[in-house]
């Protein structure tokens, strides 16, 4: 196969992320990519966080899964503006996906788009949508071993979200190794841990997450 047709398939993208990203800035929204397993807690981190920014912050959110609407039912159940795209067996979102889903939602009433991609540690982070925000979690059950293994998106990703911090005492997981391990690869990576079930660390994720809508929105002033 020629390389040429796969170099065809990322320049593409790249122009369209640019056009998403161009209607993000004009309309003063912070999108925010976010990444992970499955399982790892993505839905579960939307939903508290729409508990947490309720009546502060603006929020669309667009949930990407390979099928089902299972997440977006969830997140509608918030009174959200919310978008369900089914890539249909492809296992990650592409610009030319959230472009289409962005004609669904009134940019201009939003501060902050959540985009849930399709649970994968591998390519979504090959795939730039024209988001501000690359947010990943990684949580306890998979070990903290995986910056090694996937080191892309954890070079990549500006927020590491550490979730399932309450089965720490389940499992030989050690929080100070994987941040050793992630400070040597992405020194600026910023680290919250928390559990979305117990509510630990989740107030200081909104309050920094509500500290950068405000930012974009500032920017978009000047
Ligand atoms: N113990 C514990 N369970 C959690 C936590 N966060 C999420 N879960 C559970 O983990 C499971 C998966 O959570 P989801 O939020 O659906 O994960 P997801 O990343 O959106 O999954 P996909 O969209 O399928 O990739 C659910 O049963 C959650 O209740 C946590 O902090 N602690
Ligand atoms: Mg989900
Ligand atoms: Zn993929």
């Amino acid at each position: 196969m020629d390389i040429r047709i796969l170099e065809g398939v990322f320049d593409a993208n790249e122009r369209i992320a640019s056009e998403n990203e161009a209607l993000f800035r004009e309309n003063g929204v912070l999108a925010m990519n976010l990444m992970a397993s499955p399982g790892a807690g993505k839905t579960s981190l939307v939903s508290r966080t729409l508990e947490m920014l309720s009546g502060k912050v603006s929020i669309g959110v667009i949930e990407g899964d390979i099928a089902s609407s299972v997440d977006a039912e969830k997140i509608k159940s918030y009174g959200v503006p919310v978008v369900q795209i089914n890539t249909g067996g492809a296992c990650h979102l592409d610009a030319a996906m959230i472009r289409e889903a962005l004609g669904h939602l009134d940019l201009p009433s939003l501060d902050l788009l959540i985009i849930e991609n399709v649970g994968n540690l591998v390519c979504p982070a090959e795939f730039n949508l024209g988001e501000g925000l690359r947010v990943m979690i990684l949580s306890v059950a998979e070990g903290h071993d995986k910056p090694l293994k996937y080191p892309l998106m954890f070079s990549q990703s500006h927020v590491l979200l550490v979730n399932k911090i309450d089965l720490l005492g389940m499992s030989d997981f050690d929080v100070g190794t994987l941040r050793e391990t992630v400070r040597r690869m992405n020194p600026a990576m910023v680290i919250f841990e928390v559990s979305c079930r117990t509510g630990e660390g989740l107030p200081a994720w909104a309050e920094w997450l509500e500290r950068m809508v405000r930012e974009r929105k500032n920017q978009q002033r000047m």
